[in-house]
């Protein structure tokens, strides 16, 4: 990898001599690393990440995407006299060619981007943190409120369709390609039992309830970087699937990540559950930085997203694991059925919460 990361610094006529790197190991998609260089004026790194193109067709796209979200925010952050934006939205760094992406003689697409100095994320946290996390992609999407949705490409077609996602499993469990459906029928009786919820976003959509704005779509409390010393957020990162989609997935990805009792791998699907106390944590710091943007009939909808995102994301790892583990990156041979299973075991845990859910919402008025 050192030699590899020697050339990026050349393609990107990066100032200084090349150090070391660290992987950061956190993400299911892409890969990245930390590199450091050594210059006149002291140490410096870059993040370096390896696009997984096989996730994202068009790399050019989620390029055009960050460039523009990123400017947006930049901007908004510049208008506030903000001293610290090096460390509060990303920045991709450019080639000599002046392209925001290098192709590598293997074909993979690499991007540069800044490394956020004295900041940590969190897998988990507390009361404090996950408040902090809501106001964060609060914050993040009201900053977003004013960003024309048109200029965004749908970098991964029908992301968060519910409703197709499912229909993309029972197309896994008819072909078993790899003949693991005896593994995990009652998981997908479950999931099937459930499938009839799956068109409530886009109803209510259709009927005008709802809107669609732009969102992160994948706000897991670990896209969010706090100061070290503060304990405050400094930016939201993962940008690649900015899209226009529903306030309510958002939150309930959120949720469903930073309030279960477990780590989203955990085997032992005893020890998963919804924690209501983070809950309210996350729904008061989130809400509290975007009523103002919000209709009422999208705040009472925040449930039905933690429920319907967390059995899309059940359904999506089955799907993986009926197909032979193409999408997700895995660390065992049935990694993709214990996300599945601990997955519905949460989702079934919420149902069971619905009223407590509603009534945490109710106080949101
Ligand atoms: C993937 O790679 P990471 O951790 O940012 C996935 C999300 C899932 C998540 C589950 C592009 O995100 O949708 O919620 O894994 N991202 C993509 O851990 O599919
Ligand atoms: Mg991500």
């Amino acid at each position: 990898m050192d030699e590899f990361l020697k050339t990026i610094c050349g393609v990107f006529a990066l100032e200084g001599v090349y150090l070391g790197n660290e992987v950061i190991k956190c993400g299911n998609i892409n890969d990245t690393y930390r590199m450091d260089l050594r210059t006149d004026s002291g140490l410096k790194s870059y993040i370096v990440q390896r696009i997984n193109h096989n996730v994202f067709r068009h790399p050019e796209r989620i390029i055009s995407n960050v460039c523009a979200v990123t400017e947006h925010i930049a901007k908004k952050l510049e208008q506030a006299h903000d001293r610290d934006i090096g460390r509060k939205v990303l920045k991709l760094y450019v080639t000599t060619e002046g392209k925001h992406l290098y192709i590598s003689p293997d074909g993979d697409y690499w991007r540069v981007m800044n490394f956020i100095y004295n900041a940590e994320s969190h897998d988990r946290g507390g009361v404090r943190l996950l408040h902090k996390t809501g106001e964060a992609f609060g914050t993040f999407q009201s900053q977003l409120s004013d960003f024309p949705a048109e200029k965004l490409y749908e970098t991964i077609p029908d992301f968060h369709d519910t409703e197709k996602r499912f229909d993309a499993l029972e197309q896994s469990a008819r072909a078993d390609a790899v003949k693991r459906l005896d593994d995990c029928r009652g998981e997908l009786a479950y999931l099937l039992s459930m499938r009839d919820r799956t068109p409530f976003f886009k109803q209510a959509y259709a009927r005008g309830e709802i809107p669609m704005r732009v969102t992160h779509n994948d706000t897991k409390c670990n896209n969010v970087m706090f100061d070290k010393d503060t304990k405050e957020p400094l930016a939201v990162i993962d940008l690649d699937t900015v899209m226009p989609g529903f306030t309510a997935y958002d939150y309930g990805d959120a949720v469903r990540f930073a309030a279960n009792t477990a780590a989203e791998d955990e085997p032992d699907v005893s020890k998963v559950s919804l924690d209501l106390r983070l809950c309210r944590a996350f729904t008061d710091g989130f809400v509290g930085k975007i009523r103002d943007h919000l209709r009422r009939e999208e705040v009472n909808t925040l449930p039905d997203g933690l429920l319907l995102i967390t059995l899309e994301l059940a359904a999506r790892f089955l799907t993986d694991y009926l197909d032979g583990d193409r999408y997700f990156k895995i660390r065992t041979n049935d990694h993709n059925l214990i996300r599945a299973r601990n997955q519905i075991a949460l989702a079934q845990d919420i149902c069971r919460k619905m009223d407590d859910l509603r009534e945490i919402i109710a106080q949101q008025a």
